[in-house]
């Protein structure tokens, strides 16, 4: 290595598309989930908003069966599949339902198609968080100032397969670390590329995505507006116990 050139830190960061294709063998030292429609950032702004905390699960029961061991008064509910709000539930998914009025001091229990299962995929991670592009550079400090070993940057995706604006997140977060991390796949490399091309028209390619195309078919423009703002939210949401952030 030659004496004036500047030495990359150990961060090494890997992107995977989909919690299906997160390996089995290994456990990093931080994982960060994305699912930026809409669940990330439905819990970046229910924390921003307040929240006690928020507890992800990948399905409705065990949602059902664990909240009801909380006080009502201190409890919301989401439940979203499809896109769609489950019945019995006090939201679906949309952080524009959030306000501070309804999610101060309260805990909320939420389960989504893609977005908690891929939070629930990754819990034996030694540092587990929840990235959205409303909360990027939260994200982005907070690999700088803790300089993780191995961090794997997962996204949601759609039932198994591909989401674009998941991967774009990745790239959003990764772009800025770039000559202080190393590569870990090309997928990262890829996503950084995509953040690259799009940065200035997230919001367009929110509306290209096929979940995006999926959610506009809902009449839920004004969340795709919402969720693709970079850096709004200061929040970074954590797991301090398995689970809850
Ligand atoms: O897939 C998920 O977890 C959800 O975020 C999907 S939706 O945006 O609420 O439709």
């Amino acid at each position: 290595m030659e004496s004036n050139s500047v030495a990359k830190s150990a961060v090494k960061l890997f992107y995977f598309h989909t919690p299906e294709l997160v390996p089995h063998t290994e456990t990093p030292d931080c994982a960060i989930a994305i699912d930026v429609l809409r669940a990330t950032s439905t819990i970046a702004t229910a924390l921003d908003a307040g929240a006690e905390a928020v507890q992800v699960f990948s399905d409705l029961d065990t949602l059902r069966v664990q909240s009801e061991a909380w006080p009502a008064e201190r409890r919301l509910r989401a439940g979203e599949r499809g896109g769609k709000q489950v019945e019995g539930f006090d939201f679906g998914n949309s952080p524009l339902e959030v306000t501070p009025e309804r999610f101060r001091d309260r805990r909320l229990f939420i389960s989504t198609t893609n977005g908690t299962r891929s939070l629930t995929r990754i819990q034996q991670a030694k540092t587990v968080i929840a990235a959205a592009l409303v909360n990027r550079q939260a994200v982005v400090d907070f690999l700088k100032r803790e300089q993780p070993e191995t961090v794997w940057i997962v996204g949601s995706g759609w039932e198994g397969s591909y989401a674009l604006e998941d991967s774009v997140c990745a790239g959003a977060i990764a772009a800025p670390l770039q000559s202080q991390i190393q590569l870990g796949n090309d997928e990262m490399l890829a996503a950084i590329a995509l953040y690259q091309h799009w940065e200035h028209n997230l919001y367009g390619l929110l509306c290209q995505a096929s979940h995006g195309q999926r959610l506009l078919r809902l009449k839920c423009e004004a969340d795709l507006d919402y969720c693709s703002r970079v850096d709004i939210l200061q929040v970074l949401p954590k797991q301090g116990e398995p689970g809850v952030l």
